[in-house]
C-alpha cells in the first residue's frame, strides 16, 4: 500500500513506461516535470502545443527534448481536441493538462464525438500527504463536478475507491463529510451521506469498502474527537476517502491542506477511459511529478 507520496513515484519508475499526451505543453513547470518523468522512465512523452514556445522554455531550463514527439498547435481548443483525439486512438495511455483553461480540456474530454467518455461519471481525486496524519487522504471532488446528485456522489465514490485500490489500499474507509454527524432534514447533505452509508452496508461498494456518514470533519481525522463524542465508527481516525457534498468544500479543504498544513498532493480524474492530469498552475513541481507518477500508476493498473 502507497503511504507515502514518493512511494508513488518509486511504483512508477518500477513499472512500465507509460505514453503520456500533454495537452498546451508550453509550461515553464509542467515541462520541468515532464522532463523529470520521463528521465526516470516513468513517462514517454507527447507533447501538443506552441513548439516554439516548448522550444524556448526547454531552452531556458537546459532541457533535453530533442527526442519527444511534438505537435505544433497553437490554437487551444485545437491543442484539446487533438490531445484528446490521440489518446482515443490509443496513441497515449493517458493525458494531462498543460497551459490551458481545465473547463476547456474536460469538455474535450467529454466530447460525445471523440472524447475519453465511458459510461461513468468523470470524477476528481485529489491525494494529500499530511504531516500530522498517518497515511495518504484522498480527497473528492474538490475540482470536477460542482453540485452533484445523490447518484452522481455514488459514482464520485466509486471512481475514489478504485484510485484509492488501484494504489494498493486492501480495505478502504470512506467518510461522508457534512457539517454533524446526526441526520438532519434540514441539511441534505447529512440524508444523502446515511444513504451512502446504507448503500454500502447492501454491499454496493463491495466487501473491501465501508462509507460510514454523515461524519463532520474532526470525527472522520481524529479518533480522540471519536472518543469524546462517544462516536463509535470503523471510519473515525482511519479515513482513507473524505468524500465531500460540493466543489466549494472539496477545493477549500484542499487548499488548506495545502496553504496551513504543509500537504503535498497529486491530482487525477477518474472515469474517462485514461487517468486525466490535472494541476493547477500554483502547483508545486513536486505536485505536478507525483501527479505524473499517479497517473501512470492508475493507467499501468487499469
Ligand atoms: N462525467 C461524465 N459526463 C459529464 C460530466 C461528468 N463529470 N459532466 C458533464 N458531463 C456530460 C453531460 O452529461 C453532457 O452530456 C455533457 O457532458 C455536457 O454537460 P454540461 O453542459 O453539464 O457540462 P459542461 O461542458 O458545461 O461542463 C462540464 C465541466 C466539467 C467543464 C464543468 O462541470 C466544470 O466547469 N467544472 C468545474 C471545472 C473547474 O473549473 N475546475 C477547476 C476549479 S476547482
Amino acid at each position: 500500500m502507497i503511504t507515502k507520496l514518493e512511494m508513488l513515484v518509486d511504483t512508477a519508475k518500477q513499472g512500465k513506461t507509460m505514453k503520456l499526451v500533454v495537452a498546451a505543453a508550453h509550461d515553464e513547470d509542467v515541462l520541468g516535470a515532464i522532463c523529470k518523468a520521463a528521465i526516470d522512465k516513468i513517462i514517454d512523452p507527447i507533447l501538443v502545443g506552441d513548439k516554439n514556445e516548448i522550444l524556448a522554455i526547454a531552452d531556458r531550463q537546459g532541457l533535453e527534448i530533442s527526442n519527444y514527439e511534438i505537435h505544433d498547435i497553437t490554437d487551444l481548443y485545437e491543442a484539446a481536441k487533438f490531445s484528446v483525439k490521440l489518446v482515443s486512438e490509443g496513441k497515449g495511455d493517458f493525458l494531462m493538462k498543460g497551459l490551458i483553461d481545465t473547463a476547456i480540456l474536460l469538455k474535450a474530454v467529454l466530447d460525445k464525438e471523440y472524447g475519453l467518455r465511458t459510461d461513468r461519471l468523470l470524477s476528481h481525486v485529489m491525494i494529500y500527504e499530511v504531516p500530522h496524519y498517518h497515511k495518504l487522504i484522498y480527497l473528492t471532488d474538490g475540482g470536477m463536478n460542482i453540485e452533484p446528485s445523490f447518484d452522481e456522489k455514488v459514482k464520485i465514490t466509486e471512481n475514489a475507491i478504485d484510485a484509492c485500490k488501484a494504489l494498493g489500499n486492501k480495505v478502504v474507509k470512506v467518510a461522508a463529510i457534512a457539517a454533524k454527524e446526526k441526520v438532519s432534514e434540514k441539511m441534505p447533505t447529512t440524508v444523502d451521506a446515511r444513504k451512502l452509508q446504507e448503500l454500502c452496508e447492501q454491499g454496493h461498494f463491495g466487501p473491501n469498502a465501508i462509507v460510514e456518514g454523515p461524519l463532520a470533519l474532526d470525527l472522520a481525522i481524529s479518533k480522540d474527537a471519536a472518543a469524546i463524542k462517544k462516536f463509535k465508527s470503523e471510519v473515525s481516525g482511519d479515513v482513507d476517502i473524505l468524500l465531500v457534498p460540493t466543489i466549494e468544500v472539496g477545493n477549500g479543504i484542499g487548499k488548506t491542506l495545502t496553504y496551513l498544513a504543509g500537504a503535498e498532493s497529486a491530482g487525477i480524474i477518474m472515469g474517462a477511459k485514461v487517468p486525466v492530469v490535472l494541476t493547477s498552475r500554483a502547483d508545486s513541481y513536486e505536485a505536478k511529478l507525483y501527479s505524473i507518477a499517479l497517473g501512470s500508476v492508475i493507467s499501468m493498473n487499469s
